[in-house]
C-alpha cells in the first residue's frame, strides 16, 4: 500500500517536473490572462534575455490585489480641491520634518547639489511628499500591484504591463528577491517612489557599490531624483513658478474650461492679461489651481518637469512650496 502510494507519488511527482510550467494549472486565479502573461514572459525572455524558468516563477507568484484597483480610482489628486490637497501635505509637522532632514543630510545633499545643479531642498520636498523623508516606502508587495494592474486596469493596463516587466528584470539583473520588494500601490519603489522603468533607466549608483539601492542609501536617493530631473529638461539656475496678478476681466476667462491644469500661455497673451509685471524667458504655462477661490500660479519649465514625475497640478505645486518653506529654514512651532 504504502509502496503503491509511493510510486504513485513519484510518478506524479515525475510527470509534474517534466511538464512545462503551465500557469493555468499552478494559479487557476491566473488562467483568463494566459494570452497576456505568455506575452509578458516573451518579451522577459526574447527581447531581455531572462531565463524561461525565472520568468514563469515570478509571473506565476502574482496575487491579485482588488484594493490596488480601488486605491487607482480613489487617489488624491482626483478627487481633493487644491486647498484640501495643499493641506495634507503643507503641514506643520512635515515642514519641520524637512528643514531638520535638510540639516542633518547637508552634506551628501550638497554634494549632490553641486554635481547636478538641482537645489536640495527640492530633492528633500520630493522626498517629503513622496514618503515623509523616506519613512513610508510602502507596504504592498510590488509584484502584486503590477500584476494586478498590468492584467486588470481598465485602462492603463499597457503602461503597467511594461512597468511589470522591468520590475521583473529589475529583479533578475539586481538579484533582488521579488517576494521580498514593497513599496505604492501602484508599484512605486524606494523612498523616493521610482517606478520601475525609471529605475532601470534614470537610478544612478552614485557611491558605486554595484547596484542602485533607492531604500536605504542616501547618495543614491538623492542622485536618482536629480539625474531623474536633469533627464527630463531641468533648467538650472531658474524659477519653477511665480506669482501672477491677472486683471479682473481675464480671471473668469482663464477658467472658463474649469481648475487643476496647467496649460501653455504665450507671451505675448500674457502681456495682455496680468497686471504689470516683468516676464522671465522661456517657455510658461498658466498654473489653474482653484476656480472658486481664483487661486492661479504662473509655471515655468521648471514645473512641468516635475508634472513628469507626477502628472498632477496639485503635486508639482506641493512639492515647489514645500521646497520653498524648506530653503526658508523657518520651524513652524
Ligand atoms: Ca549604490
Amino acid at each position: 500500500m504504502i509502496q503503491n502510494l509511493l510510486k504513485n507519488f513519484i510518478l506524479l511527482f515525475f510527470i509534474f517536473s517534466l511538464a512545462e510550467p503551465v500557469l493555468s494549472n499552478n494559479n487557476p486565479v491566473l488562467a483568463k490572462y494566459s494570452k497576456e502573461i505568455k506575452e509578458i514572459k516573451s518579451i522577459l525572455i526574447n527581447k531581455y534575455n531572462v531565463d524561461h524558468k525565472y520568468a514563469s516563477e515570478v509571473l506565476n507568484s502574482i496575487k491579485f490585489r482588488q484594493k490596488t484597483l480601488d486605491s487607482m480610482s480613489n487617489a488624491v489628486e482626483r478627487k481633493a480641491t487644491w486647498e484640501r490637497y495643499r493641506s495634507i501635505f503643507i503641514t506643520k509637522s512635515r515642514v519641520n520634518a524637512g528643514i531638520k532632514y535638510h540639516k542633518k543630510n547637508h552634506k551628501i545633499l550638497k554634494e549632490i547639489e553641486n554635481k547636478y545643479g538641482i537645489p536640495s531642498e527640492v530633492i528633500v520636498a520630493f522626498l517629503g511628499v513622496e514618503t515623509n523623508y523616506g519613512k513610508g516606502t510602502g507596504k504592498v508587495k510590488v509584484l502584486d500591484s503590477l500584476g494586478t494592474l498590468a492584467l486588470k486596469h481598465p485602462r492603463r493596463s499597457k503602461f503597467f504591463k511594461a512597468q511589470l516587466i522591468y520590475f521583473i528584470l529589475l529583479t533578475y539583473d539586481n538579484n533582488l528577491n521579488y517576494q521580498n520588494l514593497y513599496g505604492s500601490y501602484a508599484g512605486a519603489m524606494g523612498a523616493p517612489q521610482f517606478m520601475p522603468e525609471s529605475y532601470i533607466k534614470l537610478g544612478v549608483d552614485y557611491n558605486k557599490d554595484g547596484k542602485v539601492d533607492l531604500w536605504n542609501d542616501k547618495y543614491d536617493i538623492y542622485a536618482s531624483i536629480a539625474n531623474y530631473l536633469i533627464r527630463k529638461g531641468w533648467q538650472k539656475s531658474r524659477n519653477i513658478y511665480s506669482n501672477i496678478k491677472i486683471k479682473g476681466s481675464y480671471e473668469d476667462e482663464i477658467f472658463k474650461n474649469g481648475d487643476v491644469k496647467t496649460v501653455p500661455i504665450t507671451d505675448s497673451k500674457l502681456k495682455k492679461i496680468i497686471i504689470k509685471k516683468e516676464l522671465e524667458a522661456g517657455k510658461k504655462y498658466l498654473i489653474l489651481l482653484s476656480k472658486k477661490n481664483k487661486k492661479y500660479k504662473l509655471g515655468y519649465k521648471n514645473f512641468k518637469v516635475i508634472m513628469s514625475y507626477n502628472p498632477s497640478t496639485f503635486y508639482a505645486m506641493v512639492v515647489s512650496q514645500l521646497s520653498e518653506r524648506i530653503a526658508e529654514e523657518n520651524e513652524i512651532f
